[in-house]
């Protein structure tokens, strides 16, 4: 299953939900704690300390930049 690395406040993560809610993707929803810093998981899955983050393990993708998650998304599961 998709999981989505999210911080509640970031308006990139929340545009990227909303799409997933829109075409009724269900999800994992990974919250992500910015003073965790590289202790976090998304960090230590994907090396960064953005979010949102993608992370499809079926295709073992990690993904960064809502954009791009949501043209992923689209393409892969609408
Ligand atoms: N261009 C990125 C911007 C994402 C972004 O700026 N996210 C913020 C939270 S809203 C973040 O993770 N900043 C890095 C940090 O706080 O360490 C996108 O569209 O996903």
């Amino acid at each position: 299953m998709l999981e989505l690395y999210v911080m509640e406040d970031c308006p990139f993560c929340q545009k990227v939900r909303r799409k997933m809610n829109e075409l009724g993707i269900d999800f994992i929803y990974r919250s992500y704690r910015k003073s965790d810093g590289q202790e976090n998981w998304g960090y230590k899955i994907g090396g960064q300390t953005q979010v949102p983050l993608l992370v499809d393990q079926s295709k073992n993708v990690v993904m960064y930049e809502s954009g791009d998650i949501i043209a992923y998304i689209e393409e892969n599961y609408s």
